[in-house]
C-alpha cells in the first residue's frame, strides 16, 4: 500500500499565500482521498506495484483504469507539489538560473509565461516547468495528468490549479494567487535538483516507495 507523505513543513508555513485551513484540508482530505482510494482499487484487484511511478505508466490512457489512473496520479501531483512549496523561498541561482534564462531570457519572463499558462487552463489541471531534453518548458496539465508517463521529460516544479487548491484563499483570482505562489513559495532547491538528475547527476524525485504488508 502506498502511504500519504506528511508535509514537509507546519501547515501554516505557507500562509498567507496558502492558508493553514486550505492546506489541512488539501492535504488531510483531498490527498488523502486520492491515496485511500488508489490502495483500495489495488486491494481489490490484487496488484502489488513496485512504485506510484509504475502504476501511472501503466494505466496511462487506457480507459478501462481510468480511476485508478486518476487516482495514482493525483497522489503523485499532489506529493510533488508540497515539494514545489517551501516557506524558505530564494530565488535560481546556477545551472538552473542559466537554464531559466537560456529558455525564457530571464525570471520575470519566466514568471510571465507560467501564470499565463496557468490562468489560460481551463478548469481543473496543474501548470508545469519541466525539462525536455536540454529546454525548459511551461506546460499544463488536464485534470490528473501529469508528466510521468511522458518520455524524456522531468518536471521541475507544479503548481496545482484545481480551485481547492486557492479558493478559500484567493476565491476566484487564479492570476493573483499563482504570482504569489511564483514569487514567494515556490522550491527553487527542488528545481535545481531535479534539473542536475535530467542531466544525470543524481535521482529524479520520487513518489515514497510502497509498504508491503
Ligand atoms: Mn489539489
Amino acid at each position: 500500500m502506498f502511504v500519504l507523505p506528511d508535509l514537509p513543513y507546519p501547515a501554516a508555513a505557507l500562509e498567507p499565500v496558502i492558508s493553514a485551513r486550505t492546506l489541512g484540508y488539501h492535504h488531510g482530505k483531498h490527498h488523502k482521498a486520492y491515496v485511500d482510494t488508489l490502495n483500495k482499487l489495488l486491494a481489490e484487484s490484487g496488484d502489488s506495484p513496485d512504485s506510484l511511478e509504475a502504476v501511472i505508466r501503466e494505466t496511462a490512457g487506457d480507459t478501462d483504469r481510468r480511476k485508478l489512473f486518476n487516482n495514482a496520479a493525483q497522489a503523485w501531483n499532489h506529493a510533488f507539489f508540497w515539494d514545489s512549496m517551501t516557506p524558505e523561498h530564494a530565488p535560481p541561482t546556477a545551472d538552473l538560473a542559466t537554464a531559466i534564462d537560456a529558455a525564457f531570457g530571464d525570471i520575470a519572463a519566466l514568471r510571465e509565461a507560467f501564470v499565463t499558462e496557468g490562468v489560460g487552463h481551463f478548469a481543473s489541471g496543474w501548470v508545469w516547468l519541466i525539462v525536455e531534453g536540454d529546454a525548459l518548458k511551461v506546460i499544463s496539465t488536464h485534470d490528473a495528468d501529469d508528466t510521468v508517463p511522458l518520455e524524456g521529460v522531468t518536471p521541475l516544479l507544479v503548481c496545482d490549479l484545481w480551485e481547492h487548491a486557492y479558493y478559500l484563499d484567493h476565491q476566484n483570482d487564479r492570476k493573483g494567487f499563482l504570482e504569489a505562489w511564483f514569487d514567494t513559495l515556490a522550491n527553487w532547491s527542488l528545481a535545481t535538483r531535479q534539473l542536475a538528475a535530467s542531466r544525470g547527476e543524481g535521482d529524479v524525485w520520487a513518489y515514497p516507495a510502497p509498504v508491503h504488508r
